[in-house]
Protein backbone atom coordinates (compact mmCIF):
# COMPACT_ATOMS: atom_id res chain seq x y z
CA UNK A 1 0.00 0.00 0.00
CA UNK A 2 1.01 3.37 -0.29
CA UNK A 3 1.71 5.37 2.96
CA UNK A 4 -0.28 8.35 1.54
CA UNK A 5 -2.92 6.38 0.85
CA UNK A 6 -3.61 5.38 4.65
CA UNK A 7 -4.58 7.57 7.93
CA UNK A 8 -3.03 6.15 10.52
CA UNK A 9 -3.20 7.90 14.39
CA UNK A 10 -1.45 6.54 17.36
CA UNK A 11 -3.29 5.45 20.86
CA UNK A 12 -0.99 5.55 24.00
CA UNK A 13 -1.65 5.60 27.74
CA UNK A 14 -0.30 3.49 30.59
CA UNK A 15 -1.45 0.14 31.11
CA UNK A 16 -5.08 0.58 31.91
CA UNK A 17 -5.50 3.71 31.14
CA UNK A 18 -8.46 2.63 28.24
CA UNK A 19 -6.99 2.45 25.31
CA UNK A 20 -8.83 -0.47 24.06
CA UNK A 21 -12.19 0.92 25.43
CA UNK A 22 -12.05 4.19 24.01
CA UNK A 23 -11.12 2.64 20.28
CA UNK A 24 -14.10 0.11 20.45
CA UNK A 25 -16.18 3.18 20.80
CA UNK A 26 -14.40 5.05 18.30
CA UNK A 27 -14.24 2.26 15.87
CA UNK A 28 -18.10 2.33 15.98
CA UNK A 29 -18.44 5.86 15.29
CA UNK A 30 -15.84 6.76 12.81
CA UNK A 31 -15.57 3.64 10.61
CA UNK A 32 -11.88 3.06 11.65
CA UNK A 33 -9.84 -0.11 11.73
CA UNK A 34 -8.63 -0.78 15.42
CA UNK A 35 -5.58 -2.86 15.69
CA UNK A 36 -4.07 -3.36 19.21
CA UNK A 37 -0.85 -3.89 19.11
CA UNK A 38 -0.87 -6.00 22.39
CA UNK A 39 -3.72 -7.85 20.52
CA UNK A 40 -1.79 -8.84 17.73
CA UNK A 41 1.22 -10.16 20.12
CA UNK A 42 -1.09 -12.21 21.89
CA UNK A 43 -2.66 -13.97 18.32
CA UNK A 44 0.98 -14.24 17.35
CA UNK A 45 2.03 -15.84 20.60
CA UNK A 46 -0.78 -18.34 20.57
CA UNK A 47 -0.31 -19.06 17.03
CA UNK A 48 0.88 -22.68 16.07
CA UNK A 49 4.04 -23.01 14.60
CA UNK A 50 4.76 -19.43 15.23
CA UNK A 51 8.54 -18.99 15.32
CA UNK A 52 8.40 -15.91 18.22
CA UNK A 53 5.86 -17.44 20.50
CA UNK A 54 8.22 -17.99 23.13
CA UNK A 55 9.63 -14.51 23.02
CA UNK A 56 6.29 -12.72 22.42
CA UNK A 57 5.06 -14.87 26.14
CA UNK A 58 8.34 -13.63 27.59
CA UNK A 59 8.52 -10.19 27.12
CA UNK A 60 4.85 -9.70 27.91
CA UNK A 61 4.81 -11.32 31.14
CA UNK A 62 8.04 -8.88 31.88
CA UNK A 63 6.64 -6.25 30.45
CA UNK A 64 9.22 -5.18 28.31
CA UNK A 65 8.69 -4.25 24.79
CA UNK A 66 9.34 -6.66 22.42
CA UNK A 67 11.68 -6.07 19.43
CA UNK A 68 10.33 -3.51 17.20
CA UNK A 69 11.13 -6.37 14.18
CA UNK A 70 8.08 -8.59 15.24
CA UNK A 71 5.43 -6.04 16.10
CA UNK A 72 5.81 -3.80 13.34
CA UNK A 73 5.89 -6.90 10.83
CA UNK A 74 2.60 -7.72 12.47
CA UNK A 75 1.38 -4.05 12.03
CA UNK A 76 1.93 -4.05 8.32
CA UNK A 77 0.25 -7.37 7.69
CA UNK A 78 -2.66 -6.43 9.63
CA UNK A 79 -2.83 -2.75 7.08
CA UNK A 80 -2.01 -4.86 4.13
CA UNK A 81 -4.65 -6.96 4.68
CA UNK A 82 -7.35 -4.28 5.38
CA UNK A 83 -6.20 -2.43 2.83
CA UNK A 84 -7.29 -4.67 0.67
CA UNK A 85 -10.40 -5.08 1.28
CA UNK A 86 -11.02 -0.91 0.66
CA UNK A 87 -10.11 0.06 4.68
CA UNK A 88 -8.08 3.23 5.07
CA UNK A 89 -8.13 4.44 8.28
CA UNK A 90 -6.27 3.27 11.28
CA UNK A 91 -6.23 3.50 14.95
CA UNK A 92 -3.23 2.16 16.01
CA UNK A 93 -3.14 1.31 19.58
CA UNK A 94 -0.33 0.64 22.64
CA UNK A 95 1.49 1.14 19.61
CA UNK A 96 5.18 2.95 19.33
CA UNK A 97 5.98 2.30 23.14
CA UNK A 98 9.55 2.74 22.44
CA UNK A 99 11.61 5.50 20.33
CA UNK A 100 13.01 2.99 17.63
CA UNK A 101 9.67 1.57 17.01
CA UNK A 102 8.27 5.46 16.50
CA UNK A 103 10.92 6.15 13.96
CA UNK A 104 10.69 2.65 11.69
CA UNK A 105 6.86 2.82 11.37
CA UNK A 106 6.59 6.42 10.51
CA UNK A 107 9.65 5.63 7.65
CA UNK A 108 8.55 2.26 6.69
CA UNK A 109 4.81 2.15 6.77
CA UNK A 110 3.41 5.77 7.11
CA UNK A 111 3.65 8.73 8.78
CA UNK A 112 0.95 9.58 11.97
CA UNK A 113 -1.67 12.10 11.83
CA UNK A 114 -1.78 12.71 15.37
CA UNK A 115 -1.58 10.39 18.60
CA UNK A 116 -3.96 10.56 21.26
CA UNK A 117 -3.12 10.41 24.74
CA UNK A 118 -4.90 8.73 27.51
CA UNK A 119 -3.34 10.07 30.72
CA UNK A 120 -4.28 8.15 33.97
CA UNK A 121 -3.13 8.30 37.57
CA UNK A 122 -1.13 4.86 38.63
CA UNK A 123 -3.61 4.01 41.26
CA UNK A 124 -6.53 4.17 38.89
CA UNK A 125 -4.88 2.22 36.43
CA UNK A 126 -3.63 -0.23 39.16
CA UNK A 127 -7.14 -0.90 40.47
CA UNK A 128 -8.53 -1.58 36.73
CA UNK A 129 -6.05 -4.08 35.78
CA UNK A 130 -6.30 -5.72 39.31
CA UNK A 131 -10.19 -5.68 38.78
CA UNK A 132 -9.80 -6.52 34.69
CA UNK A 133 -6.84 -9.27 35.83
CA UNK A 134 -9.62 -11.37 37.88
CA UNK A 135 -11.49 -12.79 34.63
CA UNK A 136 -9.05 -11.58 31.67
CA UNK A 137 -6.30 -14.03 31.95
CA UNK A 138 -4.16 -12.04 30.95
CA UNK A 139 -0.35 -13.20 31.96
CA UNK A 140 0.38 -9.39 32.82
CA UNK A 141 -2.69 -8.38 34.91
CA UNK A 142 -1.02 -9.80 38.36
CA UNK A 143 0.91 -7.36 40.39
CA UNK A 144 3.93 -8.08 40.03
CA UNK A 145 3.62 -8.01 36.23
CA UNK A 146 1.74 -4.18 36.27
CA UNK A 147 4.57 -2.97 38.31
CA UNK A 148 7.16 -3.87 35.59
CA UNK A 149 4.52 -2.41 32.90
CA UNK A 150 4.39 0.91 34.89
CA UNK A 151 8.02 1.29 34.87
CA UNK A 152 8.70 0.39 31.09
CA UNK A 153 5.75 2.96 30.36
CA UNK A 154 7.40 5.45 32.33
CA UNK A 155 11.30 4.53 30.83
CA UNK A 156 10.48 3.75 27.59
CA UNK A 157 7.68 4.60 25.46
CA UNK A 158 6.66 8.56 27.97
CA UNK A 159 9.63 9.45 25.70
CA UNK A 160 7.37 8.65 22.56
CA UNK A 161 4.74 10.97 23.24
CA UNK A 162 7.03 13.87 24.67
CA UNK A 163 8.57 13.21 20.74
CA UNK A 164 5.13 13.26 19.02
CA UNK A 165 4.38 16.50 21.95
CA UNK A 166 7.43 18.39 20.69
CA UNK A 167 6.01 17.85 16.92
CA UNK A 168 2.78 19.34 18.49
CA UNK A 169 1.12 16.17 16.96
CA UNK A 170 -0.74 14.93 20.93
CA UNK A 171 -4.16 15.16 21.68
CA UNK A 172 -4.06 14.49 25.49
CA UNK A 173 -7.12 13.23 27.46
CA UNK A 174 -7.80 12.64 30.55
CA UNK A 175 -8.63 9.08 31.43
CA UNK A 176 -9.88 8.49 35.01
CA UNK A 177 -13.52 9.63 34.68
CA UNK A 178 -16.59 7.48 33.97
CA UNK A 179 -15.94 6.01 29.91
CA UNK A 180 -18.54 8.31 28.42
CA UNK A 181 -16.91 11.45 29.85
CA UNK A 182 -13.62 10.56 28.32
CA UNK A 183 -14.94 9.64 24.83
CA UNK A 184 -16.61 13.16 25.09
CA UNK A 185 -13.23 14.43 25.30
CA UNK A 186 -11.87 12.22 22.66
CA UNK A 187 -14.51 13.12 20.48
CA UNK A 188 -13.99 17.06 20.70
CA UNK A 189 -9.96 16.52 20.58
CA UNK A 190 -10.93 14.44 17.43
CA UNK A 191 -13.36 16.57 15.68
CA UNK A 192 -10.94 19.49 16.48
CA UNK A 193 -8.23 18.05 14.09
CA UNK A 194 -10.70 17.05 11.00
CA UNK A 195 -12.26 20.13 11.22
N1 LIG B 1 -11.87 0.90 31.98
C1 LIG B 1 -11.50 1.50 30.83
N2 LIG B 1 -11.87 2.80 30.82
C2 LIG B 1 -12.49 3.03 32.01
C3 LIG B 1 -13.07 4.20 32.60
N3 LIG B 1 -13.12 5.38 31.97
N4 LIG B 1 -13.59 4.08 33.84
C4 LIG B 1 -13.55 2.89 34.49
N5 LIG B 1 -13.02 1.76 33.98
C5 LIG B 1 -12.48 1.82 32.76
O1 LIG B 1 -9.15 -0.82 30.03
C6 LIG B 1 -8.59 -1.46 31.16
C7 LIG B 1 -9.67 -1.80 32.18
O2 LIG B 1 -10.23 -0.59 32.67
C8 LIG B 1 -10.84 -2.57 31.56
O3 LIG B 1 -11.32 -3.48 32.50
C9 LIG B 1 -11.87 -1.48 31.27
O4 LIG B 1 -13.18 -1.96 31.31
C10 LIG B 1 -11.61 -0.49 32.38
P1 LIG B 1 -8.61 -1.01 28.56
O5 LIG B 1 -9.48 -0.24 27.66
O6 LIG B 1 -8.36 -2.44 28.29
O7 LIG B 1 -7.20 -0.24 28.73
P2 LIG B 1 -5.88 -0.35 27.88
O8 LIG B 1 -5.23 0.98 27.98
O9 LIG B 1 -6.18 -0.89 26.54
O10 LIG B 1 -5.09 -1.40 28.78
P3 LIG B 1 -4.12 -2.56 28.36
O11 LIG B 1 -3.97 -3.44 29.56
O12 LIG B 1 -4.53 -3.19 27.10
O13 LIG B 1 -2.80 -1.72 28.15
P4 LIG B 1 -1.36 -2.16 27.89
O14 LIG B 1 -0.79 -1.01 27.18
O15 LIG B 1 -0.64 -2.56 29.11
O16 LIG B 1 -1.50 -3.52 27.07
P5 LIG B 1 -1.18 -3.89 25.58
O17 LIG B 1 -2.05 -5.01 25.21
O18 LIG B 1 -1.16 -2.69 24.73
O19 LIG B 1 0.31 -4.42 25.70
C11 LIG B 1 0.59 -5.56 26.49
C12 LIG B 1 2.06 -5.90 26.39
O20 LIG B 1 2.39 -6.24 25.05
C13 LIG B 1 3.04 -4.78 26.74
O21 LIG B 1 3.24 -4.66 28.13
C14 LIG B 1 4.28 -5.27 26.02
O22 LIG B 1 4.92 -6.29 26.74
C15 LIG B 1 3.70 -5.87 24.74
N6 LIG B 1 3.73 -4.90 23.63
C16 LIG B 1 4.93 -4.71 22.96
O23 LIG B 1 5.94 -5.34 23.29
N7 LIG B 1 4.99 -3.84 21.92
C17 LIG B 1 3.90 -3.12 21.50
O24 LIG B 1 4.01 -2.35 20.54
C18 LIG B 1 2.66 -3.31 22.18
C19 LIG B 1 2.61 -4.20 23.24
MG1 LIG C 1 -5.47 -2.57 25.41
Amino acid sequence: FPSDKVSVIFVLGGPGSGKGTQCAKLVKEYHFVHLSAGDLLRAEQAREGSEFGELIKRYIKEGLIVPQEVTIALLQQAITENFKNGKTKFLVDGFPRKMDQAITFEKQIAPSMFTLFFECPEQVMLKRLLERGRTSGRTDDNIESIKKRFKTFLETSMPVVEYFEKQSKVIKVRCDDPVETVYKHVQAGIEDKFS
